[in-house]
């Protein structure tokens, strides 16, 4: 047992004291109804990307199914999906936004 208050830390698997939050990968969905230029906007819009960023990444997720167009702590994570949810459904498109722990 180690003498109180310490070699507890110097251990060298010791635990850091703080520990980091986990972190939530934010996933957008392709389908077939969305418009690009909806899904370029988006990105731009509530994932801080230029206009370039968003249509690369707009076309990853057109031909690969789905992408990870973030990573955020869960409130922010959960914030993003709500936004980008709320803004399709506003604009009668099919897009899903979804996230999952990283
Ligand atoms: N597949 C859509 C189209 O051809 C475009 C699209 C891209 C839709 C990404 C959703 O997350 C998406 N209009």
């Amino acid at each position: 047992p180690a003498a109180p208050g310490v070699d507890v830390a110097l251990r060298p698997k010791a635990k850091p004291k703080t520990q980091k939050p986990p972190l939530y990968k934010v996933l957008l969905l392709n389908d077939d109804y969305t418009p690009m230029e909806f899904v370029v906007a988006v990105l731009e819009r509530f994932f801080g990307l230029n206009h370039a960023q968003s249509f690369e990444l707009m076309l990853t997720v057109h031909k690969k199914g789905l992408a990870v167009v973030g990573v955020f702590s869960y409130e922010i994570a959960e914030t993003k999906v709500t936004q980008v949810m709320d803004f399709a459904q506003r604009h009668q498109h099919p897009l899903q936004c979804t996230m999952e722990k990283e």
